[in-house]
């Protein structure tokens, strides 16, 4: 067999296989077979080495053009088996977005988190402010400046964690107030509310050493008791509804005087009387009174020209009143069936599209 003859044979011994091929792995292994280094057409270069300078040309042409012809085709088809490889990957991997998704939890806000935002939302209708201030707090702000100097007797009603002799977690938010007071240089009116974080060593199982509380305070020219009445009203008718009353019993606070604490109506018997207000037709929920001239004093405020009220109350009181949870550890035990009861009482707040 002549050596052109063996060209052409290789020719379409390759170009039949070729057609055969199905994969990748396959091309490769019949690449390797004839353009390897022991391959076929390898084979017919070394038969160069015997020929004559004329014979070298022809011959040298001829496999020159078996070899382009044979990667061309090598190329052509490697790019088709990738194509198709593509293709089938996209069809076997095709997403059908009419399937039903997996359902993803929405996480739902904390009762303690509802209450502060409702009486944010009804106190900021009314044009108050929202004010914050230091959870380790001064004995000043917490104590001196609201008229409990420190052998004040009340000072025992709320035993506190002190930090250092001058420092200590805060026992009311009214230090919020305080400081609001002080920092006014104008001294002109305030009217604010403070919601946050308060502690105090508490002995009984019952009460717990942390816990949220909200004060209001206004200082205005001509600021009444009839004035804390009716905020009061129009406070408990919006957490507790539009037929709550209220009643005012006589108390003490060192920063307030007059001092009261304040009752609703039973919202569950509407004063009847019933298990929840213990036959008395009442609930005890706030704290308020006339701020005490030595307070507006201590905080740069002329009493004589100044009035104001004040009032606070327990976060978490409110939350376990309005959605009927009896153990204040409930609110805070991480347990998913309160958070979901108190979200279908609610709503879900988290969604932004009701
Ligand atoms: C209460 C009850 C009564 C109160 C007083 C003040 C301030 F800053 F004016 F002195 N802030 N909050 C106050 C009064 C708080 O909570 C049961």
């Amino acid at each position: 067999m002549s050596k052109e003859e063996r060209v052409k044979n290789v020719n379409d011994e390759i170009i039949n296989k070729l057609d055969k091929v199905n994969s990748l792995k396959e091309l490769n292994d019949l690449k390797v077979e004839y353009l390897g280094k022991k391959g076929k057409v390898t084979e017919l270069s070394s038969l160069m080495k015997d020929l004559d300078n004329d014979e070298k040309k022809k011959y040298g042409k001829l496999l020159n053009e078996l070899k382009t012809n044979i990667n061309t085709k090598f190329d052509t088809i490697k790019q088709n088996l990738e194509l198709e490889e593509i293709n089938k990957k996209l069809e076997e991997e095709k997403i059908d977005v009419t399937l039903p998704s997996t359902t993803i939890n929405v996480g739902t806000l904390h009762p303690v988190t509802r209450v502060i935002n409702e009486i944010e939302d009804l106190f900021l209708s009314m044009g108050y402010d929202i004010a914050e201030g230091p959870e380790v707090e001064t004995d000043e702000y917490c104590f001196e400046k609201l008229n409990l100097p420190k052998d004040h007797p009340a000072r025992d009603m709320q035993d506190s964690f002190y930090i250092n002799a001058e420092r200590l977690l805060r026992t009311q938010t009214s230090a919020v107030q305080a400081r609001v007071m002080d920092a006014n240089k104008e001294k002109s009116a305030i009217r604010i509310i403070c919601p946050g974080k308060v502690y105090r060593r508490e002995e009984d199982a019952t009460h717990s050493h942390q816990f949220t509380q909200m004060e209001g305070l206004i200082v205005d020219k001509n600021i009444s008791l009839a004035d804390l009445k009716g905020t009061l009203e129009v406070f408990m008718r919006k957490l507790f509804g539009k037929d709550r009353q209220i009643r005012l019993r006589p108390s003490y606070f060192p920063f307030t005087e007059p001092s009261f604490e304040v009752d609703i109506s039973c919202y569950k018997c509407n004063g009847e009387g019933c298990s929840l207000c213990k036959d008395t037709g009442w609930i005890e929920i706030l704290g308020a009174g006339v701020v005490h001239p030595n307070v507006l004093r201590n905080c740069g405020y002329d009493p004589d020209i100044y009035t104001g009220f004040a009032f606070g109350l327990g976060i978490e009181r409110v939350a376990m009143l309005k959605y009927g949870i009896n153990d204040v550890r409930m609110l805070f035990s991480n347990d998913l069936r309160l958070l979901n009861e108190v979200n279908r009482i609610e709503g879900g707040d988290l969604d932004e599209t009701k």
